[in-house]
């Protein structure tokens, strides 16, 4: 198990083991905790690193850095450490044997890993650890795509998903907040203690995390994975123009499979069905970051075909950093005000003549700045848009398609979704279309309810000055309710 082996004691820079030896690495400095370990153990242990460089303290001090226990039971360790001198202890590595020996091995002091700590078992409720209070507003919290609590949160989210299917708001709402606000920590969730200061996580969901820690799993989330309903329900949601109603209103005439809906001679799919039935293979994978930027390209080169000073800015997910999407969102629009009008019809004609168009459904501008500011928050916003299906060939990706087994086709359905806002709404669309659809209603939530503001992705308006508040940048709009600049990778909520 422990793979240092004592040198033979002739080598020259062992004579130098219990005289002064040469610090190499003056930043960390460990404690060598001798319970378990032993007293004749610590002692070579000691001489063993000291010899390599390493600064060994004798006694345990606020000068240690590391303090290394072969003591595996982490519970009776930190109380004998919260009950030592020691009173900067949130500052120090409690790391186990093998980073130790793994720094030997290297001959340096190894980065400190997740792997390598003795977790306390209740970190964030002991008095000397200052508690970090995290926003009940996603816009105030940082949350990049990297998720420390996906167990947990993939199983919130199968409960918001039941909800949806049930049109249960309240709880719905409960779970996705809960789950947003475990996607921000940069922490593991290990006891359910350790939740008891976050927002919003109520008995419900702290159930939930209990018997996952308990049991690896939740058992109220196997029981929906399993159940007919909701399996039923999720696959019909899953193709491109099935909302929940549909879906229910397919299950509840006893509808249970895509042969039994496409054999029903009284459903009549609209057109954004039939496209969603037709490129079900393809639409319904998750589409890849090379594939999101070949698609750039080809709309990038529509565009300024068209206008040659068109702008356009990746949005949605891929925006935030994200590796896949279930489509991809682009913003396109020209600095003259007016022109963009023609934009989105010109580029859907451009798509038509070269053969690449599946599908499009194109919604006409009802934008009218006179009817703002709306009071209540709209699903859609009124600038032009079209939901897309475009054909990507395999040739124009980066690596290529990352087709199926046996799919030699190469090429593939992608969703591609295109708004297009005047110029001077640009910064209010950028910030909207990049989402997390999360961190969007916390924005607005946060506008209305902190700072008496209405936000969209048309505009910001004052209630208390009553006017209208411009931006031409996405800082513009964090600095006019007064929040701190976040980033798009940091808006995964
Ligand atoms: N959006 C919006 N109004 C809507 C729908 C979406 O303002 N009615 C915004 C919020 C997120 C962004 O547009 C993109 O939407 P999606 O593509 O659905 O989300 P995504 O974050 O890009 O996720 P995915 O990676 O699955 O595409
Ligand atoms: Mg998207």
């Amino acid at each position: 198990m422990f793979h240092v082996r004592p040198r033979k004691r002739s080598r020259p820079e062992e004579a130098s083991v219990s005289g002064h030896q040469q610090a190499k690495f003056v930043d960390v400095r460990m404690f060598l905790v001798e319970r378990k370990m032993g007293s004749s153990r610590r002692r070579f242990l000691t001489q063993l690193a000291r010899s390599k460089g390493f600064i060994v303290e004798d006694i345990l001090s606020d000068a240690v850095t590391h303090v290394v226990s072969e003591d595996s039971r982490a519970s009776s360790l930190w109380t004998w450490l919260k009950g030592s001198v020691l009173r900067n202890l949130s500052m120090i590595h409690v790391l186990d044997i093998s980073w130790f020996t793994e720094s030997m091995r290297e001959g340096r002091p190894v980065t400190v890993e997740t792997r390598h700590l003795i977790q306390d078992a209740l970190p964030e409720v002991t008095s000397s650890t200052p508690v970090v209070r995290v926003s009940q507003y996603a816009c105030q919290r940082r949350t990049t795509t990297e998720n420390h609590n996906k167990i947990f949160t993939d199983a919130f989210e199968v409960m918001v998903e039941n909800y949806e299917f049930n049109e249960m708001e309240g709880p719905c709402l409960a779970f996705r907040r809960s789950a947003s606000v475990l996607k921000s920590l940069p922490w593991v969730v290990r006891c359910v203690r350790a939740t008891e200061d976050l927002p919003f996580l109520g008995e419900h969901a702290k159930a939930v995390i209990e018997d996952i820690l308990q049991h690896g799993r939740s058992f109220e989330v196997e029981k929906l994975l399993s159940d007919e309903r909701f399996q039923t329900l999720k696959l019909f949601t899953s193709v491109f123009g099935v909302g929940p109603k549909t879906a229910e209103k397919w299950h509840r005439r006893g509808l249970r499979s895509f042969g039994d809906v496409l054999a029903e001679p009284s459903i009549r799919l609209n057109r954004m069905q039939q496209s969603g039935f037709l490129h079900y293979g393809d639409i319904s994978r998750a589409v890849t970051k090379a594939e999101a930027l070949a698609l750039g390209n080809i709309i990038d080169e529509a565009v300024h075909a068209i206008t040659p000073d068109a702008i356009l800015a990746l949005t949605g997910g891929f925006r935030r950093g994200k590796e896949f999407g279930h489509d991809v969102d682009f913003i396109v629009t020209t600095p003259e005000l007016g022109k963009e009008e023609r934009l989105l019809l010109d580029i859907i004609e451009g798509f038509k003549e070269q053969g690449i168009l599946l599908f499009c459904e194109y919604q006409a501008s009802t934008f009218d700045m006179s009817k703002l500011p709306s009071q209540r928050f709209e699903a859609m916003d009124h600038f032009a848009k079209c939901f897309l299906i475009l054909r990507l060939e395999g040739s124009q990706v980066e690596g290529g398609l990352q087709s199926c087994a046996g799919d030699s086709r190469g090429w593939k359905a992608v969703r591609v979704d295109l708004v297009s806002p005047p110029m001077d709404r640009y910064a209010f669309t950028l910030l909207g279309w990049t989402g997390s659809r999360q961190f969007e209603r916390d924005l607005r939530r946060y506008a209305r309810s902190e700072r008496r503001m209405l936000l969209d992705n048309h505009a910001l308006y004052d209630k208390t000055k009553k006017e209208f508040l411009a931006a031409t940048t996405e800082k513009d709009i964090f600095a006019h309710l007064g929040l701190e600049y976040i980033e798009p990778w940091q808006r995964n909520a």
